[in-house]
Protein backbone atom coordinates (compact mmCIF):
# COMPACT_ATOMS: atom_id res chain seq x y z
CA UNK A 1 0.00 0.00 0.00
CA UNK A 2 1.44 3.27 -0.33
CA UNK A 3 1.30 6.37 1.86
CA UNK A 4 0.80 8.63 -0.93
CA UNK A 5 -1.89 10.91 -0.38
CA UNK A 6 -4.54 11.39 -2.55
CA UNK A 7 -5.37 14.67 -3.91
CA UNK A 8 -8.19 15.99 -6.55
CA UNK A 9 -8.58 18.79 -8.63
CA UNK A 10 -10.16 20.70 -11.45
CA UNK A 11 -10.78 23.45 -13.82
CA UNK A 12 -14.15 24.29 -15.49
CA UNK A 13 -13.47 24.78 -19.33
CA UNK A 14 -15.18 27.79 -19.11
CA UNK A 15 -13.37 29.92 -21.39
CA UNK A 16 -9.48 30.97 -21.89
CA UNK A 17 -7.19 29.47 -18.67
CA UNK A 18 -6.07 32.63 -16.65
CA UNK A 19 -3.22 33.44 -14.53
CA UNK A 20 -5.43 33.20 -11.52
CA UNK A 21 -6.49 29.50 -12.46
CA UNK A 22 -2.13 29.21 -12.83
CA UNK A 23 -0.59 30.63 -9.81
CA UNK A 24 -3.54 30.08 -7.88
CA UNK A 25 -4.07 26.07 -8.76
CA UNK A 26 -2.78 24.75 -11.41
CA UNK A 27 1.16 25.50 -10.80
CA UNK A 28 0.40 23.95 -7.48
CA UNK A 29 -0.75 21.01 -8.71
CA UNK A 30 2.71 20.57 -10.70
CA UNK A 31 4.49 20.49 -7.49
CA UNK A 32 2.13 17.92 -5.68
CA UNK A 33 1.91 15.63 -7.73
CA UNK A 34 5.76 13.64 -7.39
CA UNK A 35 4.65 13.08 -3.66
CA UNK A 36 0.89 12.73 -4.08
CA UNK A 37 -1.42 10.25 -6.08
CA UNK A 38 -2.91 12.95 -8.26
CA UNK A 39 -5.90 13.15 -10.04
CA UNK A 40 -6.83 16.46 -12.23
CA UNK A 41 -10.13 16.42 -13.95
CA UNK A 42 -11.41 19.17 -16.74
CA UNK A 43 -14.86 19.74 -14.67
CA UNK A 44 -17.04 20.14 -17.81
CA UNK A 45 -20.26 19.26 -16.23
CA UNK A 46 -19.97 22.25 -14.03
CA UNK A 47 -19.07 24.42 -17.16
CA UNK A 48 -22.95 24.04 -18.36
CA UNK A 49 -24.25 25.88 -15.45
CA UNK A 50 -23.52 29.05 -16.82
CA UNK A 51 -24.79 29.54 -20.43
CA UNK A 52 -22.27 28.45 -23.34
CA UNK A 53 -21.70 27.59 -26.61
CA UNK A 54 -21.63 23.47 -27.65
CA UNK A 55 -19.07 24.36 -29.86
CA UNK A 56 -16.77 25.97 -27.45
CA UNK A 57 -17.71 23.80 -24.77
CA UNK A 58 -15.84 20.69 -26.59
CA UNK A 59 -12.70 23.29 -28.27
CA UNK A 60 -12.32 24.74 -24.11
CA UNK A 61 -12.69 21.42 -22.69
CA UNK A 62 -9.26 20.13 -24.94
CA UNK A 63 -7.08 23.05 -24.53
CA UNK A 64 -7.99 23.01 -21.12
CA UNK A 65 -6.40 19.60 -20.85
CA UNK A 66 -3.35 21.12 -22.87
CA UNK A 67 -2.84 23.43 -20.42
CA UNK A 68 -2.82 21.14 -17.67
CA UNK A 69 0.06 19.25 -19.74
CA UNK A 70 1.71 22.63 -21.08
CA UNK A 71 2.08 23.61 -17.35
CA UNK A 72 3.89 20.64 -16.67
CA UNK A 73 1.18 18.14 -15.20
CA UNK A 74 2.72 14.78 -15.80
CA UNK A 75 0.67 12.24 -17.39
CA UNK A 76 3.25 9.48 -15.77
CA UNK A 77 2.34 11.05 -12.38
CA UNK A 78 -1.21 11.79 -12.46
CA UNK A 79 -4.39 11.06 -14.04
CA UNK A 80 -5.31 12.91 -16.24
CA UNK A 81 -9.24 12.87 -17.60
CA UNK A 82 -13.13 14.81 -18.38
CA UNK A 83 -15.48 14.74 -15.85
CA UNK A 84 -18.48 13.91 -18.44
CA UNK A 85 -16.47 10.68 -19.27
CA UNK A 86 -16.80 9.46 -16.05
CA UNK A 87 -21.09 9.09 -15.41
CA UNK A 88 -20.33 7.90 -11.74
CA UNK A 89 -19.73 11.52 -11.06
CA UNK A 90 -23.31 12.42 -12.17
CA UNK A 91 -24.79 9.28 -10.49
CA UNK A 92 -23.47 10.62 -7.19
CA UNK A 93 -24.05 13.87 -7.39
CA UNK A 94 -27.79 12.37 -7.43
CA UNK A 95 -27.38 10.63 -4.77
CA UNK A 96 -25.96 13.26 -2.50
CA UNK A 97 -29.04 15.96 -3.60
CA UNK A 98 -31.46 13.63 -2.24
CA UNK A 99 -29.77 13.38 1.65
CA UNK A 100 -28.19 17.09 1.45
CA UNK A 101 -30.67 19.84 2.98
CA UNK A 102 -31.73 22.57 0.81
CA UNK A 103 -30.91 24.79 3.22
CA UNK A 104 -27.02 24.02 3.53
CA UNK A 105 -26.99 25.22 -0.42
CA UNK A 106 -28.54 28.22 0.15
CA UNK A 107 -25.88 29.42 2.05
CA UNK A 108 -23.18 29.42 -0.67
CA UNK A 109 -21.72 32.74 -1.41
CA UNK A 110 -20.78 31.62 -5.13
CA UNK A 111 -23.91 30.90 -5.89
CA UNK A 112 -25.07 34.04 -3.99
CA UNK A 113 -22.11 35.81 -6.76
CA UNK A 114 -23.18 34.05 -10.15
CA UNK A 115 -26.46 34.19 -9.68
CA UNK A 116 -26.40 37.88 -9.36
CA UNK A 117 -24.34 37.88 -12.70
CA UNK A 118 -26.63 35.37 -14.80
CA UNK A 119 -29.66 37.66 -13.61
CA UNK A 120 -33.11 36.03 -14.69
CA UNK A 121 -31.23 33.25 -16.74
CA UNK A 122 -29.99 31.19 -13.08
CA UNK A 123 -30.27 26.96 -13.59
CA UNK A 124 -30.93 24.79 -10.93
CA UNK A 125 -27.68 23.22 -12.02
CA UNK A 126 -26.08 26.57 -10.62
CA UNK A 127 -27.72 26.06 -7.51
CA UNK A 128 -26.58 22.32 -7.68
CA UNK A 129 -23.00 23.29 -8.34
CA UNK A 130 -21.81 22.57 -4.94
CA UNK A 131 -22.83 19.09 -4.69
CA UNK A 132 -21.47 18.24 -7.99
CA UNK A 133 -18.70 19.32 -6.89
CA UNK A 134 -18.85 17.11 -3.67
CA UNK A 135 -19.26 14.19 -5.67
CA UNK A 136 -16.15 14.44 -8.04
CA UNK A 137 -14.27 14.67 -4.75
CA UNK A 138 -15.76 12.11 -2.80
CA UNK A 139 -15.75 9.39 -5.41
CA UNK A 140 -11.75 9.47 -5.97
CA UNK A 141 -11.63 9.16 -1.75
CA UNK A 142 -9.48 12.09 -1.90
CA UNK A 143 -7.44 12.97 1.20
CA UNK A 144 -6.96 16.50 -0.16
CA UNK A 145 -8.31 19.16 -2.49
CA UNK A 146 -6.28 21.90 -3.55
CA UNK A 147 -8.50 24.96 -3.36
CA UNK A 148 -8.10 28.93 -3.42
CA UNK A 149 -10.36 30.63 -1.18
CA UNK A 150 -13.12 31.17 -3.30
CA UNK A 151 -13.56 27.20 -3.10
CA UNK A 152 -13.35 26.92 0.65
CA UNK A 153 -16.65 27.00 1.37
CA UNK A 154 -17.25 24.37 -1.19
CA UNK A 155 -15.03 22.03 0.11
CA UNK A 156 -16.90 22.40 3.72
CA UNK A 157 -19.59 21.17 2.34
CA UNK A 158 -17.94 18.24 0.80
CA UNK A 159 -17.14 17.23 4.06
CA UNK A 160 -20.50 17.73 5.68
CA UNK A 161 -21.80 15.69 3.19
CA UNK A 162 -19.39 12.64 3.81
CA UNK A 163 -19.39 13.16 7.33
CA UNK A 164 -23.03 14.01 8.58
CA UNK A 165 -25.12 12.82 5.90
CA UNK A 166 -23.47 9.40 4.43
CA UNK A 167 -20.86 8.03 7.25
CA UNK A 168 -22.84 9.41 10.59
CA UNK A 169 -26.08 7.99 8.25
CA UNK A 170 -25.61 4.92 6.94
CA UNK A 171 -22.89 3.36 8.32
CA UNK A 172 -22.51 2.69 12.50
CA UNK A 173 -18.74 1.40 12.84
CA UNK A 174 -17.22 1.97 9.07
CA UNK A 175 -17.08 5.34 7.36
CA UNK A 176 -18.25 4.71 3.70
CA UNK A 177 -16.39 8.27 2.41
CA UNK A 178 -13.30 9.86 3.52
CA UNK A 179 -13.80 13.12 4.67
CA UNK A 180 -10.91 15.63 2.68
CA UNK A 181 -9.08 18.19 3.69
CA UNK A 182 -8.79 21.43 2.00
CA UNK A 183 -5.14 22.82 0.93
CA UNK A 184 -5.11 26.56 0.81
CA UNK A 185 -2.44 27.93 -1.07
CA UNK A 186 -0.59 30.53 0.23
CA UNK A 187 0.33 32.86 -2.41
CA UNK A 188 -1.54 33.28 -5.22
CA UNK A 189 -4.81 31.84 -3.49
CA UNK A 190 -6.32 35.13 -4.83
CA UNK A 191 -5.20 36.51 -8.27
CA UNK A 192 -7.57 39.46 -8.29
CA UNK A 193 -9.51 41.57 -11.59
CA UNK A 194 -6.81 43.73 -13.52
CA UNK A 195 -9.41 46.09 -13.68
CA UNK A 196 -10.04 46.35 -10.10
CA UNK A 197 -8.03 44.72 -7.20
CA UNK A 198 -11.13 44.07 -4.77
CA UNK A 199 -12.54 41.38 -7.70
CA UNK A 200 -10.92 37.76 -8.40
CA UNK A 201 -9.77 37.55 -11.49
CA UNK A 202 -12.67 35.62 -13.60
CA UNK A 203 -12.86 33.62 -16.78
CA UNK A 204 -16.26 34.87 -16.93
CA UNK A 205 -15.86 38.69 -16.20
CA UNK A 206 -17.10 40.11 -19.91
CA UNK A 207 -14.35 42.38 -20.01
CA UNK A 208 -11.34 40.88 -21.30
CA UNK A 209 -8.87 43.92 -19.92
CA UNK A 210 -9.65 42.61 -16.28
CA UNK A 211 -7.38 39.01 -17.03
CA UNK A 212 -4.02 37.65 -18.40
CA UNK A 213 -5.31 34.43 -20.38
CA UNK A 214 -2.74 32.14 -20.52
CA UNK A 215 -2.09 32.17 -24.10
CA UNK A 216 -2.52 36.07 -24.98
CA UNK A 217 0.54 36.90 -27.24
CA UNK A 218 3.14 39.75 -25.76
CA UNK A 219 1.05 42.54 -27.67
CA UNK A 220 -2.44 41.76 -25.86
CA UNK A 221 -0.52 41.09 -22.26
CA UNK A 222 1.77 44.57 -22.72
CA UNK A 223 -2.14 46.36 -23.70
CA UNK A 224 -3.73 45.03 -20.95
CA UNK A 225 -1.17 45.83 -18.23
CA UNK A 226 -0.74 49.16 -19.49
CA UNK A 227 -4.69 49.14 -18.96
CA UNK A 228 -4.45 48.06 -15.63
CA UNK A 229 -5.90 50.12 -12.94
CA UNK A 230 -3.29 51.99 -11.09
CA UNK A 231 -3.32 54.92 -8.98
CA UNK A 232 -1.31 58.36 -8.70
CA UNK A 233 0.97 57.12 -5.31
CA UNK A 234 4.94 56.44 -6.46
CA UNK A 235 6.24 53.19 -5.24
CA UNK A 236 4.94 49.53 -5.11
CA UNK A 237 2.99 48.52 -1.76
CA UNK A 238 1.76 45.13 -0.43
CA UNK A 239 0.52 45.84 2.91
CA UNK A 240 -1.66 49.14 2.39
CA UNK A 241 -5.27 48.14 1.66
CA UNK A 242 -6.30 51.29 0.48
CA UNK A 243 -4.34 50.12 -2.61
CA UNK A 244 -5.62 46.66 -3.86
CA UNK A 245 -4.23 46.66 -7.59
CA UNK A 246 -0.70 47.19 -6.33
CA UNK A 247 -0.84 44.75 -3.85
CA UNK A 248 -1.70 42.32 -6.35
CA UNK A 249 0.58 43.17 -9.23
CA UNK A 250 3.34 42.91 -6.75
CA UNK A 251 1.53 39.30 -5.62
CA UNK A 252 2.24 38.67 -9.36
CA UNK A 253 5.44 39.94 -9.61
CA UNK A 254 6.82 38.00 -6.68
CA UNK A 255 5.47 34.56 -7.44
CA UNK A 256 6.94 34.98 -11.27
CA UNK A 257 10.11 36.19 -10.09
CA UNK A 258 10.70 34.25 -6.29
CA UNK A 259 11.52 37.28 -5.16
CA UNK A 260 9.72 37.74 -1.81
CA UNK A 261 7.00 40.78 -1.31
CA UNK A 262 8.54 42.65 1.23
CA UNK A 263 11.94 42.56 -0.63
CA UNK A 264 9.65 43.94 -4.01
CA UNK A 265 8.32 46.14 -1.71
CA UNK A 266 11.97 47.80 -0.89
CA UNK A 267 13.64 47.39 -4.38
CA UNK A 268 10.29 49.38 -5.62
CA UNK A 269 9.59 51.96 -2.82
CA UNK A 270 10.60 54.77 -5.38
CA UNK A 271 9.56 52.92 -8.63
CA UNK A 272 6.53 54.73 -10.07
CA UNK A 273 3.55 52.91 -12.50
CA UNK A 274 4.85 53.55 -15.70
CA UNK A 275 8.30 51.70 -15.05
CA UNK A 276 6.92 49.14 -12.51
CA UNK A 277 4.39 48.09 -15.48
CA UNK A 278 7.10 47.79 -17.86
CA UNK A 279 9.03 45.58 -15.79
CA UNK A 280 6.06 42.88 -14.70
CA UNK A 281 4.96 42.43 -18.63
CA UNK A 282 8.10 41.73 -19.56
CA UNK A 283 8.23 39.55 -16.72
CA UNK A 284 4.51 38.25 -17.70
CA UNK A 285 6.08 37.67 -21.28
CA UNK A 286 8.66 35.23 -20.12
CA UNK A 287 6.97 33.36 -18.04
CA UNK A 288 3.79 32.48 -20.05
CA UNK A 289 6.29 31.99 -23.33
CA UNK A 290 7.52 28.26 -22.76
CA UNK A 291 3.90 27.28 -22.03
CA UNK A 292 2.57 28.66 -24.31
CA UNK A 293 5.56 27.05 -26.82
CA UNK A 294 4.60 23.18 -24.96
CA UNK A 295 0.67 23.66 -25.71
CA UNK A 296 1.33 24.47 -29.55
CA UNK A 297 2.99 21.38 -30.26
CA UNK A 298 0.41 19.13 -27.87
CA UNK A 299 -2.57 21.54 -29.55
CA UNK A 300 -1.11 20.33 -33.02
CA UNK A 301 -1.32 16.33 -32.05
CA UNK A 302 -4.99 15.49 -31.29
CA UNK A 303 -3.64 11.52 -31.00
CA UNK A 304 -1.64 12.39 -28.17
CA UNK A 305 -3.93 14.42 -25.86
CA UNK A 306 -7.04 11.66 -26.78
CA UNK A 307 -4.33 8.70 -25.61
CA UNK A 308 -3.72 10.75 -22.29
CA UNK A 309 -7.10 10.90 -22.15
CA UNK A 310 -8.37 8.11 -22.28
CA UNK A 311 -5.70 6.58 -20.19
CA UNK A 312 -6.73 8.76 -17.20
CA UNK A 313 -10.31 7.79 -18.16
CA UNK A 314 -9.83 4.23 -17.17
CA UNK A 315 -7.90 4.81 -14.59
CA UNK A 316 -9.86 7.40 -13.00
CA UNK A 317 -13.12 5.42 -13.68
CA UNK A 318 -11.84 2.29 -11.73
CA UNK A 319 -11.66 4.29 -8.50
CA UNK A 320 -14.79 6.10 -9.23
CA UNK A 321 -16.82 3.15 -9.63
CA UNK A 322 -15.96 1.25 -6.78
CA UNK A 323 -17.11 4.15 -4.48
CA UNK A 324 -20.07 4.86 -6.10
CA UNK A 325 -21.31 0.70 -5.74
CA UNK A 326 -20.02 0.98 -2.13
CA UNK A 327 -22.46 4.05 -1.37
CA UNK A 328 -25.10 1.96 -3.12
CA UNK A 329 -24.83 -1.00 -1.39
CA UNK A 330 -24.70 1.05 1.87
CA UNK A 331 -27.58 2.77 1.06
CA UNK A 332 -30.00 -0.54 0.07
CA UNK A 333 -29.68 -0.22 -3.59
CA UNK A 334 -30.53 -3.51 -4.90
CA UNK A 335 -27.62 -5.47 -6.75
N1 LIG B 1 -8.44 34.61 -9.54
C1 LIG B 1 -8.03 33.47 -9.07
N2 LIG B 1 -6.97 33.42 -8.22
C2 LIG B 1 -6.53 32.24 -7.74
N3 LIG B 1 -7.07 31.05 -8.07
C3 LIG B 1 -8.10 31.05 -8.91
N4 LIG B 1 -8.86 30.07 -9.43
C4 LIG B 1 -9.78 30.59 -10.26
N5 LIG B 1 -9.67 31.93 -10.30
C5 LIG B 1 -8.63 32.24 -9.47
C6 LIG B 1 -8.67 28.66 -9.11
O1 LIG B 1 -8.64 27.92 -10.31
C7 LIG B 1 -9.25 26.65 -10.08
C8 LIG B 1 -10.26 26.37 -11.12
O2 LIG B 1 -11.25 27.35 -11.15
P1 LIG B 1 -12.55 27.11 -12.02
O3 LIG B 1 -12.32 27.50 -13.40
O4 LIG B 1 -13.03 25.73 -11.85
O5 LIG B 1 -13.64 27.98 -11.32
P2 LIG B 1 -13.60 29.43 -10.82
O6 LIG B 1 -12.90 29.50 -9.50
O7 LIG B 1 -15.02 29.87 -10.84
O8 LIG B 1 -12.71 30.17 -11.91
P3 LIG B 1 -13.10 31.38 -12.80
O9 LIG B 1 -11.97 31.75 -13.66
O10 LIG B 1 -13.67 32.47 -11.95
O11 LIG B 1 -14.18 30.75 -13.73
P4 LIG B 1 -15.63 31.21 -14.05
O12 LIG B 1 -15.51 32.67 -14.38
O13 LIG B 1 -16.06 30.38 -15.18
O14 LIG B 1 -16.44 30.97 -12.81
C9 LIG B 1 -9.83 26.67 -8.67
O15 LIG B 1 -8.95 25.97 -7.80
C10 LIG B 1 -9.87 28.12 -8.35
O16 LIG B 1 -9.74 28.36 -6.95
Amino acid sequence: MSNKKRILSGVQPTGDLHLGNWLGAIRNWVDLQKENETFFCVVDLHAITANYEPKELSKNTLSTAALYLACGINPADSTIFIQSHIPAHSELCWILNCITPINWLERMIQFKEKSIQQGNNVSIGLFNYPILMAADILLYQADLVPVGEDQKQHLELARDIAQQRINAKFSKDKSILKVPKPMIMKDGSKIMSLIDGTKKMSKSDPNENSRINLLDSPEIITKKIKRAKSDSQIGIEFNNPERPESKNLLMIYSILSGVETGELENQLSETGWGSFKKLITELLIEALEPLQEKYKVLIDDPYQINKILLDGKEKAESVANSTLSKVKKELGFFK
